[in-house]
């Protein structure tokens, strides 16, 4: 039986796609680069580093390993400086109701988030205090699609893979939790991804699956 859920954060809990896209334009323009919201989809569950290369590739543009770490690094300066509005308000929906059933049901919750800032997020939104571990960007060397951000949410909650489900909205993130032999509930886009154990409309749908 399901004893765990392990929440992705961007695209699950809160909504900082569209910071995301602000910074990411803000650098793709710098460099000239054509940047359109179809393609900061693609970088949903993608590291700071690899959502950089994503960028360059489109621009068909080239620059040194030193300057893509400023870049990256200004990227995250830009979109930090845009965390510091994020609030309780920006919690998605029914967020805190299922958390609470959730918790009521005895099931132990985690984050698992590519984002070296996920911490800080939880903060800011009130959302840390409703987890029992915190899986995210700054212990992990590979990132989704690699199951290692699960794998250790799952270590952290002492459950294994069997007993967790992986809530997603990105589809290199139910490739990740398959990968890693969770449930895989996809959200959103990650529904149609052929793999999913389950797809939902609303996080609340979690409850009639667990
Ligand atoms: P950072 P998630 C991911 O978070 C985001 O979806 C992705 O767009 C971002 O590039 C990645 O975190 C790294 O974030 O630059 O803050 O370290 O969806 O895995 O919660
Ligand atoms: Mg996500």
């Amino acid at each position: 039986a399901t004893r765990g859920v392990i929440f992705d954060l961007d695209g699950v809990l809160i909504h900082t796609d569209d910071l995301h896209f602000q910074a990411w334009s803000e650098i793709a323009g710098r460099l000239g680069i054509p940047f359109t919201r179809e393609d900061n989809d693609r970088l949903r569950g993608v590291s700071r580093e690899e959502s950089l290369e994503i960028i360059l590739e489109i621009g068909g543009t080239q620059v040194s390993e030193t300057e893509k770490s400023v870049l990256a690094d200004e990227k995250n300066a830009i979109y930090r400086t845009l965390l510091r509005g994020l609030s309780a308000a920006d919690v998605e929906p029914g967020v805190r109701e299922t958390l609470a059933t959730l918790r009521e049901r005895g099931l132990r919750l985690a984050v698992g988030s590519s984002s070296r800032n996920a911490k800080m997020i939880l903060e800011r939104t009130g959302l840390r205090g409703w987890f029992d571990a915190v899986s995210d960007g700054e212990n992990i060397v590979r990132s989704k699609p690699d199951p290692e951000v699960f794998l250790r949410a799952a270590e952290f909650l002492a459950l294994t893979p069997a007993q967790c489900a992986v809530v997603e909205d990105a589809r290199a993130g139910v490739e990740a939790a398959v990968a890693g032999g969770f449930t895989a509930i996809g959200i959103g886009d990650a529904g149609s991804h052929p793999e999913v154990t389950w797809r939902i409309d609303t996080l609340g749908e979690v409850l009639e699956r667990i």
